[in-house]
């Protein structure tokens, strides 16, 4: 269940957002247990308190076949290989786009997805070792050229991360549950797509208790509503 963090909500004006029927895509990052369900979930309330239309969806998964490859990217009693991991996650990403995020934010909605491209070149590039440049390629046909506005990565130890989602009763999770190296290289990954997107990419530090993720969360995106109505 998503708690209720009225304190953290009651600092997002209701009328942040003088163009508030535009429609905005903001991804939520980072690497295994950084918090990003949460931190959407809870974004999305407050938001939703403020008046906002707000679509919160995630990947792999939020269209039916999404859902499908999803339980099948990540099972951990089957093997496949690097290129066709990727392949899965890409399938998935192109229904999600047109299926889900371009019409909702054509709607004007205000749509949070929990994973997106960045997460393909974090862990199959920069965590498998593939060749960024072809990841690069092939995301922008999946996403047919749809970047997120804003992206908001977590960035929280690897270890930090693990530890979290092993607090968890899980069938396991073919990627989730590769060694503490992989999921060290992927964060590195994040931090260097960070450095390279400075413009739509900031970095919240996710070593802090909910509640303060929540808050610097809420008011990256405020600061952003804001500056995008004000057209700076
Ligand atoms: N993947 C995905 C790829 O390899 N390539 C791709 O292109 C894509 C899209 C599934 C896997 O697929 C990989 C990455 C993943 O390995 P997923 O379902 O998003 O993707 O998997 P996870 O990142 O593992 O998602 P989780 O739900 O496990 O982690 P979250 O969402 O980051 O963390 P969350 O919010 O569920 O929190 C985990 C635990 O920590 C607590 C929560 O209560 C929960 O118990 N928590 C905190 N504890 C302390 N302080 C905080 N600030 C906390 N925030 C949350």
């Amino acid at each position: 269940m998503v708690e209720n963090r009225i304190g953290e909500c009651e600092s997002m004006p209701a009328e942040a957002d003088a163009a508030g029927e535009q429609g905005a895509f903001i991804t939520v990052e980072g690497g295994d247990g950084a918090g990003k369900t949460t931190l959407a979930k809870s974004l999305a309330e407050c938001l939703r308190q403020s008046g906002r239309s707000v679509r919160l969806t995630f990947e792999p998964g939020g269209t039916s076949l999404g859902t499908r490859l999803r339980a099948l990217v990540l099972d951990p009693e089957l093997e496949m290989g690097d290129w066709d991991e990727t392949w899965l996650f890409l399938a998935a990403r192109a229904s999600h786009v047109h299926d889900v995020l371009r019409p909702a934010i054509a709607n004007g909605e205000l749509v949070f997805s929990d994973r997106f491209s960045d997460s393909t070149l974090a862990y199959q590039g920069y965590g498998r070792g593939l060749d960024l440049e072809r990841l690069r390629r092939l995301s922008d046909e999946a996403t047919q050229g749809l970047i997120p506005d804003l992206t908001l990565l977590l960035d929280v130890p690897a270890e930090v991360g693990l530890a979290r989602t092993r607090t968890r009763s899980s069938d396991g999770d073919r990627i989730g549950d590769a060694d503490l190296a992989f999921h060290m290289r992927v964060n590195a990954g994040f931090r260097a797509l960070a450095l390279e997107h400075g413009e739509r990419i900031v970095v919240i530090d996710a070593s802090l208790d909910a509640s303060s993720v929540l808050l610097n969360a809420l008011t990256t995106v405020n600061d952003w509503l804001e500056a995008r109505s004000s057209g700076t």
